[in-house]
């Protein structure tokens, strides 16, 4: 087994990783170190299994002319795979999002009293942009048009997407000469799956070309549609205050993880957690109170809006349930690792499944509707309290880590945070970056892959930016990685960035990373850099704008559907570790080069995470350029 600081370097999980050891406990390291080494095919994108002919691999030290059983090359089999893996990631976001639209319709009828909409001002300007007529009518008569349409988005044939034409303008005309400006999400995600099918598509760039439009219906589609729709129903965030890592486990407290993506359950769950029916049985059962904290972007969702602490990232699900200290671990969709249930068996933690989509065998199941949302949260919780008491004392072990933080920005709340209380305008934040305090802006997402040292990435790449006057936006697992090493802390600042980006989070009082949500929430980057573009003085187009992006600890095939988007939006984008595409120099050189030329934006892959900052700083730089703005005034 490697050493504990070569996996990790947040201290809570050193400590529960050494438990895990002691107790021979198997956890996603283990199992990484067990897989080595992987196979070689796969990691350079050459095994194609797409027909019984197959599969075929094309070995990659040949000359090139080597071909699978049909005659497809290395060029065909690799951006086929690259954009069979866009396709699942569109599909992820994409369905969430189907499923927000689903809870707001039925909330709208009148027939999921759990959900009362939350946000009219963002109902009443959503369905402007939709077209639907709000003066003198209900709210809920105004939500249930929204939904109706936007469902029927989700399978449109024809036309463009909503979302989509929020764009800069020379963006959607560059998209329109393209031929991918998206027109339904299911659309653009069937027909990659139809392309990339035995004997359609070769053409390399061309199957790429759809995997543009693919993403794009995920970043300006089904993403945006969830991260708006959960506005309306939950609440739009606000600036507020919580905690992570695994120390907010509670010693003398139920507690209740909720893990996944979808905040439909969860919200209802944090509710029902203050029920005075549940209350009271906790005090039966000899426990304090009860402990909602949760883990990965389910946790993003209700830290926003509520404040919930949040336990941990994607490589900590594991060390949750080794702590000996969770009750019930609750889990929805993505990102569940099928081991939860052998670890939750080591200990006296109930593992429970809610989504149909989403079972475990032999786990119990309990199915989640909107119609019973509350009676449903509500009984999750008593199993909770109920099993409060099987907890074994001697096998607890909670790390005292455990990080104040400031979530909940929005595209909105930069609005009101640098533009005062007066002026709602992008109009500060623009001139900081014309003025030279601010060199520009970068988006670092994304998730834990213990094919790197985890979180260590994610903290080193947002302290160098933050260092050279790059305000950091973030999201995901990388933005729990930022909470847990303190960084999302107002006095951050201090410590850590550079003099410009200081004077303005002093001035505005944010901390210099600013937490925007969970991975849908990418798309409030989106509409962010779409407001910078708008208030001017920053060129016509986000591929204009001195900004950056990137995962540098990716593992999901979502990583890449948002990769995609952000690139084909014109913005430069870093992965720490390389896509599987590198055994077609082809793809690679397009993914890597070529893309610029056609959408400006293009890829880079590197692992350190110092190297990979300046590569995103030299990029703003460029921008700022070609801007002509002024030199940085603290250089
Ligand atoms: O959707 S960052 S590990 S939790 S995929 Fe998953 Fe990656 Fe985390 Fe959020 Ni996003
Ligand atoms: Fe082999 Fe072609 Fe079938 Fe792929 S599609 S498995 S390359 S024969």
């Amino acid at each position: 087994m490697s050493e504990v600081k070569e996996r990790s370097v947040d201290l809570a999980t050193q400590k529960i990783l050494r438990k895990a050891n002691e107790e021979d406990i198997v956890v996603a390291w283990d199992r990484f170190e067990s897989m080595q080494p992987q196979c070689g095919f796969g990691e350079l994108g050459i095994c194609c299994r797409i027909c019984n002919m197959g599969p075929c691999r094309i070995d990659p030290f040949g000359d090139g002319a080597q071909r699978g059983v049909c005659g497809a090359n290395a060029d065909t089999i690799v951006a086929r795979n690259l954009a069979r893996m866009i396709a699942a990631g569109a599909a992820a976001h994409s369905d969430h999002g189907r499923d927000v639209a689903h809870a707001l319709l039925l909330s709208a009828q009148g027939k999921a009293g759990a959900y009362k909409i939350k946000d009219k001002a963002k109902l009443a300007s959503l369905a402007g942009e939709y077209g639907i007529k709000v003066e003198g009518r209900k709210k809920e008569e105004i939500a249930e048009d929204l939904a109706n349409k936007v469902l029927n988005e989700f399978g449109q044939q024809h036309g463009e997407l909503r979302m989509a034409l929020r764009a800069p303008k020379k963006r959607v005309e560059l998209w329109r000469k393209l031929g991918i400006m998206p027109r339904g999400m299911d659309r653009e995600i069937v027909e990659m799956m139809h392309r990339t099918n035995m004997g359609v598509g070769n053409d390399y760039k061309n199957i790429l070309l759809h995997g543009m439009r693919a993403a794009l219906s995920d970043g300006w589609g089904g993403s945006m549609l969830a991260t708006e729709l959960s506005d309306i129903l939950f609440g739009t965030p606000q600036p507020i205050r919580g905690k992570s890592n695994l120390g907010v486990l509670a010693e003398d407290e139920v507690n209740v993880v909720v893990h996944g993506h979808e905040p439909t359950l969860s919200e209802v769950v944090v509710e029902a957690s203050r029920d005075p029916e549940i209350l009271s049985l906790i005090k039966e059962d000899g426990a304090k109170g009860i402990n909602i904290a949760g883990i990965c972007c389910t946790s993003n969702e209700i830290l926003m809006r509520h404040g919930v602490p949040i336990a941990g990232n994607f490589l900590q699900q594991e060390l949750a349930l080794i702590t000996g200290a969770v009750d019930l671990m609750m889990v929805d969709v993505q990102c569940l690792m099928p081991a939860l249930s052998n670890v939750a068996d080591c200990f006296h933690t109930k593992l429970i499944t809610t989504s149909p989509k989403c079972k475990f065998p032999g786990v119990e199941h309990i199915e989640f509707k909107e119609e019973k949302a509350y009676e449903i949260a509500k009984d999750i919780l008593k199993l909770a309290i109920e099993n409060y008491k099987d907890r074994k004392k001697e096998r607890v072990s909670i790390p005292k880590e455990n990080e104040d933080l400031i979530a909940g920005f929005t595209a909105e709340s930069v609005f009101s945070f640098l533009g005062g209380k007066y002026r709602a305008t992008y109009r500060p934040l623009n001139d900081a970056i014309i003025a030279g305090r601010l060199r520009g802006a970068a988006g670092v997402v994304g998730c834990n892959n213990p094919n790197l040292k985890h979180n260590y990435a994610h903290i080193e790449m947002a302290k160098e930016l933050i260092k050279n006057d790059v305000l950091v936006v973030t999201t995901g697992c990388s933005a729990i990685a930022d909470a847990e090493a303190g960084l999302l802390q107002p006095e951050a600042a201090f410590k850590y960035a550079g003099k410009g980006l200081q004077e303005i989070c002093e001035t505005v009082g944010i901390p210099p990373i600013l937490h925007v949500g969970s991975c849908v929430d990418n798309s409030r980057i989106l509409i962010t850099l779409t407001n910078v573009v708008n208030e001017g003085g920053l060129g016509e187009d986000i591929s204009d704008l001195p900004v950056a992006g990137a995962a540098p600890e990716w593992m999901s095939e979502k990583a890449i559907s948002i990769g995609f988007y952000f690139v084909a939006s014109g913005v430069f984008t870093i992965f720490g570790t390389p896509h599987p595409i590198l055994g077609s120099s082809n793809v690679t050189d397009l993914v890597c080069g070529g893309l610029e030329g056609m959408v400006g934006g293009k890829f880079a892959f590197e692992a350190d995470p110092i190297k990979a900052a300046h590569l995103m700083i030299e990029h703003i730089n460029k921008k700022r350029e070609a801007l002509k703005l002024k030199p940085m005034m603290y250089e």
